[in-house]
């Protein structure tokens, strides 16, 4: 169901019986996210006008700054994920490990589970730039009725149910897959409820876009360096544009409605890449894929790789089909 301009609301219902595992906890679940959304969103809104910018004096595990608005959307989700008890575990970026969630036998009851990347671009937080939200959600593979283990979180991306993210820019937006194509949801803050604006999200198979920060230029891998020249050679539909915000969610975004291609490469500073693969490369290569594009980690499909941990970095390249064929063509000169 693509009506447009129906409620996330309508369509979650509309759409429920189209979902393998309907049980209505996925839509619930969706529900909650949608309830955190809302609440981030507001935050995020307000945030040049109160006291929560800045680091909150703490590092995460990935020894980055914690920005105030980072801690806060982490409790958000968390919060809001637990108290509508429908997962039984819940993995995040802001957290050393895994939350397996068992305030009563009833949660574990519950079958899924969610990784999240609450607040991701933070570094933008305190210059007004966009950043957004990143959600994976998974059936556990452990007997339901016992504690979640890290074995549940360690899954293939193949195996996401549903992923999405949350973009606060110029508008709010909600966009998510259960598998069944990309459909995009604007907020009207005026009224708090998400209308369905942009159905059936497909990456255009070609692009002019290249999305890299090339301040790492020096560092790349011969391979990346030379796609890079040849985004910038003059010949045919090239030069390419450069865009890179510096927030994965709305790069992606952009290059999803106009076409292009967005690179976190491994180099010789970031040997692993920089990126989380269950929390940030595993969704968006899920919603690339149901939108007609690609995501790889090099040789590899992103969604095949076998996680090993659960703050994994991977390198990442992801958008456009034929732009990212062409990169790979690239990287395999070299491997
Ligand atoms: P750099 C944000 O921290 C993030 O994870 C992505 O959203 C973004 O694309 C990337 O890192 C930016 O990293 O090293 O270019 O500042």
């Amino acid at each position: 169901m693509t009506r447009k301009n129906c409620t996330l609301g309508e369509f979650i219902i509309e759409n429920q019986d189209s979902f393998q595992y309907s049980s209505g906890e996925l839509s619930k679940l969706i529900n909650a996210i949608r309830l955190a959304a809302k609440v981030v969103n507001h935050e995020v809104n307000k945030a040049g006008l109160v006291d929560i910018l800045g680091a909150a004096g703490e590092t995460n595990i990935q020894g980055e700054d914690q920005q105030k608005l980072d801690v806060l959307a982490n409790e958000k989700f968390i919060q809001t994920l637990t108290n509508r008890e429908i997962v039984c575990g819940i993995a995040s970026e802001e957290e050393d490990d895994f939350i397996s969630i068992n305030s009563n036998d009833q949660q574990h009851q519950n079958k899924y589970i969610v990784l999240i990347d609450p607040l991701d671009g933070s570094s933008n937080i305190d210059v007004n730039v966009s950043v957004g939200t990143i959600f994976s959600i998974y059936r556990r593979i452990t007997p339901v009725g016992t504690p979640v283990t890290l074995e549940d979180f360690l899954q293939p991306g193949k195996n996401q149910v549903a992923a999405g993210y949350v973009v606060y820019g110029t508008s709010t937006m909600l966009v998510y897959t259960t598998g069944d194509g990309v459909n995009g949801f604007t907020l009207n803050p005026a009224i708090g409820t998400f209308y369905l604006s942009h159905p059936n999200m497909r990456f255009p198979e070609d692009g002019r876009i290249y999305s890299v920060n090339e301040g790492n230029y020096v560092h790349f891998h011969q391979g990346v360096k030379d796609y890079i020249k040849y985004c910038q050679e003059e010949e045919g539909d090239r030069p390419y544009t450069s865009r890179y915000i510096g927030s994965l969610v709305s790069d992606f975004h952009r290059n999803m409605i106009k076409g292009g291609i967005y690179m976190y490469p491994k180099s010789s500073v970031t040997e692993e890449g920089k990126l989380r693969l269950l929390y940030e490369c595993n969704p968006m290569a899920f919603l690339a894929e149901q939108a007609n594009g690609l995501a790889i980690g090099g040789k590899n499909r992103i969604l095949d790789i076998q996680p090993k941990e659960l703050h994994q970095r991977v390198p990442f390249f992801c958008g456009s089909k034929n732009m990212v064929l062409k990169l790979q063509e690239f990287l395999e000169k070299y491997h």
